[in-house]
């Protein structure tokens, strides 16, 4: 239930589609949807579950408090945490049978003494993005030898993750060559997973031989990893953003709008006021942007605020006409595009203030409202 009209709402058709697609294309036997940060901020358990049914094997997030999440919606789904948790915490993981990453010498070193239930672990490989990973040979070897050495470690994963997958080929050359150089005295057929390519990997590049899985984020969404590349299918983008107008006034030539009067009609003019606002994510760098209404794009003016925004309209509208910030005319990618940023930024930035409305086999299924729930 909500009771402010303005929802997202995600076609899981649509993300049914593009993970059957890139699963086809890219050929790997394993597939991680990744659906941290809320799967880009279209729902976690909703997308994952989509994910699944259309070929996804594992489920990837970055925070173990995600994977806990998950872990209450899925008992038997395979999940990993891509990102560094706390040797504290490593029971914790073990106990919810989460699998995470050892991403370091140091944290190897601190973690080597665990005793509780068992888990799978990857080692996180830095060939050359110098974010998380182990970096150099040597602290590979004694890292893999200190996570075989204990039985409650099963290593049995590694990857790496591509800076430039989708631009520039000599870093994405340099960075498998050097996955390469590091793996080269490990074997890496007594690995279950073997996983480097990231979305545009998978769209934009062939299959990495030594991997035998992929992790897919913002294409399963639907959304271009890259805004040069021509992809080698259709995506269909499973986000739209919707409002409606609660409030219609006349502008008089020289009155102004909004916070700070940033803007000035320069006719007599009509506006309506739509309940969205930074507060949901709609940032107030969307001033000045076009939404749309009834396929046609109306201007945004004056600054965005917290709860409300404004759109310059037409006699043809009215209170209650629905209004959309983002879908198939003005694509979340255009929109990105326009702002300078990028669609994952866009999407991640749609606050949980703005309820969710899932679509499935073409008709509404569910919704979720994170601030209020009737249960
Ligand atoms: N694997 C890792 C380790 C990631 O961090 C990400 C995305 C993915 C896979 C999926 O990438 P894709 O969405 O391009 O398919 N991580 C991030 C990030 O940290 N900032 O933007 C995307």
């Amino acid at each position: 239930m909500f009771y402010r009209d303005t929802w997202a709402e995600i076609d899981l058709d649509r993300i049914y589609h593009n993970v059957s697609m890139i699963k086809a294309h890219a050929g790997f036997e394993s597939l991680f949807a990744v659906v941290k940060a809320n799967a880009y901020g279209h729902g976690d358990v909703e997308v994952a579950r989509t994910a699944l049914e259309a070929g996804a094997t594992h489920l990837a997030v970055a925070l173990l408090d995600e994977a806990l999440k998950l872990r209450r919606h899925f008992s038997d789904s395979a999940i990993l945490v891509m990102g560094p948790i706390r040797v504290a915490d490593i029971a914790v993981a073990a106990t919810h049978r989460i699998a995470i990453i050892a991403h370091d010498l140091d944290w190897i070193e601190a973690a080597a003494g665990y005793s509780g239930p068992r888990l799978d672990i990857h080692i996180k490989l830095d060939t050359g993005m110098n974010r998380v990973g182990i970096k150099c040979a040597e602290q590979l070897k004694r890292g893999t030898r200190l996570l075989h050495n204990n039985p409650a470690f099963n290593l049995c994963g590694l990857f790496t993750h591509f800076a430039t997958a989708d631009g520039d080929t000599a870093l994405y050359q340099a960075q498998l060559a050097r996955f390469d150089r590091l793996t080269a005295d490990i074997d890496l057929s007594a690995l279950t997973l073997v996983h480097q390519a990231n979305s545009a990997a998978m769209l934009h590049q062939s299959k990495q031989p030594q991997s035998n899985a992929g992790r897919l984020g913002i294409a399963m969404y639907g959304l271009p990893p890259s805004a040069d590349l021509k992809l080698p299918f259709e995506l269909q983008q499973a986000f739209s953003l919707h409002s409606c107008i609660t409030q219609i006034k006349q502008l008089h030539k020289g009155e102004m709008v909004g916070y700070g009067a940033t803007y000035e009609a320069d006719t007599d003019q009509l506006i309506g006021i739509l309940p969205l606002g930074y507060a949901d994510g709609w940032l107030r760098y969307h001033q000045g942007r076009e939404v749309e209404i009834r396929g046609q794009r109306y201007p945004l003016v004056g600054r965005i605020c917290m709860d409300q925004c404004v759109v310059r309209i037409d006699p043809s509208i009215e209170v209650g006409t629905q209004v959309t910030l983002l879908g198939d005319l003005i694509s979340v990618t255009d929109a990105a595009n326009d702002l300078n940023t990028i669609n994952y930024e866009l999407v991640c930035s749609i606050s949980d203030r703005v309820p969710r409305r899932y679509k499935r086999h073409g008709r509404f299924i569910s919704e979720r409202n994170d601030r209020f729930s009737d249960a």
